[in-house]
């Protein structure tokens, strides 16, 4: 046996085996995905106790890492969390290792992830939420290319011009958002590509969430994107998610504001 292996365990009932990664230098294992005997792949969530593959390390806030653990809930993976405070970043020594100086850092065995938005793609190519084609894919990528560009506005807001700009901000905001109001309602499925949750749905949902704390009303006049916010919020992995106490207690961003 090499030092990682793919091992399968051939289940009695119901005609199917689970795909098993072992990796024999760490010990550890976990489910890959449980296959029936006609080859076809399912859904491992019957399969959550297994050991999780993922660790994230980050600050004591949602932040960037708050879409990824929306993900992973709803696709019932568990992830091991470490928190860094910031008296033992501003020791340097964990940022001189991270690739561009910055967290959150996202490590599924022996892969080690920078960007927020590179972790987000993994998931969804691993977890079947990156499109059935390669059409859909690139819709997902542009749909979620342009989550990102609000994201980076929101956060300007909110780090460097919150007291200055926060009106003229949510003044803008029905621009921005009715863009992906339009590109949802022509999809009709309540996703923004195809008829199956993408990584860009839940990167999407996680920015109106806050964008809801920041503007209460922000949704009214868009009705896909309210129903599409009620309807992931209803999720009953997603609903326990936002409900636990390890959520909540989070703050959104690391300076307060809101
Ligand atoms: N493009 C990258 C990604 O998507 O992952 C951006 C990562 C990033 O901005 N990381 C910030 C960071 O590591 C934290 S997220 N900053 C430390 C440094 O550069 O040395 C934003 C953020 C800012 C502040 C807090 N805070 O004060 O708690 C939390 C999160």
């Amino acid at each position: 046996m090499t030092r990682s292996s793919v091992v399968y365990l051939k289940l009695p009932e119901d005609n199917a085996y689970i795909v098993f990664a072992v990796n024999m230098s760490s010990c550890t294992h976990y489910v890959m995905q449980t296959r029936s005997c006609s080859e076809k792949t399912k859904s491992s969530s019957r399969f959550s106790w297994a050991v999780s593959p993922y660790t994230i390390t980050y600050f004591a806030v949602k932040g960037r890492c708050s879409a990824l653990k929306i993900m992973l809930a709803d696709q019932s993976q568990t992830l091991k969390e470490n928190l860094v405070t910031f008296d033992e970043w501003g020791k340097g020594d964990l940022k001189k290792t991270c690739v561009y100086g910055q967290l959150p850092k996202f490590e599924d065995g022996d892969l080690v992830l920078f960007q927020s938005n590179a972790m987000l793609r993994h998931l969804g190519r691993k977890h079947g939420a990156y499109g059935k084609n390669d059409h859909e894919a690139a819709h997902i990528d542009m749909m979620s290319d342009g989550v990102e560009d609000l994201r980076l506005k929101y956060i300007k807001l909110i780090y460097q011009e919150y007291e200055t700009g926060k009106e003229a901000y949510i003044k803008d905001l029905a621009n921005h958002l009715s863009k992906f109001e339009a590109f949802m309602a022509k999809n009709k499925s309540g996703f923004l590509v195809g008829d199956k949750i993408s990584f860009a749905d839940y990167n999407l949902f996680d920015l109106l969430l806050n964008h809801k704390v920041l503007c209460s009303t922000c949704l009214d006049t868009f009705p896909t994107l309210k129903k599409f916010v009620d309807t992931m919020s209803a999720r009953p992995k997603i609903k326990a998610l936002l409900e636990s106490d390890d959520f909540k207690k989070l703050p959104i961003n690391g300076n307060g504001k809101q």
